[in-house]
């Protein structure tokens, strides 16, 4: 893949809602790196230097991935009791929550997700 990434990271992770139905969630921490359309979890952060590994784990797949052409950006914060909460939905109905203890940290997300997000709304 030659996509640039803006940023990649650990943060605990919730799907919410597939399709449009509702999940029971399922924090986990995950890796988790934005780039080009796409939002990716992983399930382990990269064991090589992070320069040369931003994609996770040599020669992995990401666990899911979601294309955020289109999405819908929020805090999450009435949907969760978690502080520093995000809320994405995508078009397809896709719906997860993205929660750091770093406030700095999760505000960078928000920053970087709302970045790709209005720059594909231009596209
Ligand atoms: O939005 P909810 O349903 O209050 O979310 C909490 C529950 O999903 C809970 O699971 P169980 O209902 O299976 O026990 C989780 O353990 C909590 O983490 C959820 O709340 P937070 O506020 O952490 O997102």
């Amino acid at each position: 893949m030659s996509q640039e990434v803006e940023k990649s990271g650990q943060l605990n992770v919730t799907k919410i809602a597939q399709g449009g139905r509702k999940l029971r969630k399922n924090w986990c921490p995950s890796w988790v790196v934005l780039a080009g359309n796409s939002l990716m979890f992983y399930r382990e952060p990269p064991r090589a230097a992070p320069s040369s590994a931003v994609w996770g784990p040599a020669g992995s797949r990401p666990e899911s991935s979601v294309d955020l052409r289109g999405a819908a950006l929020a805090h999450g914060r009435h949907l969760s009791s978690r502080r520093n909460v995000l809320h994405i939905r995508t078009v397809p109905g896709h719906e997860f929550l993205l929660q750091s203890d770093l406030e700095a940290e999760l505000r960078a997300w928000h920053h970087a997700l709302r970045a790709v997000i209005e720059r594909l709304d231009r596209e």
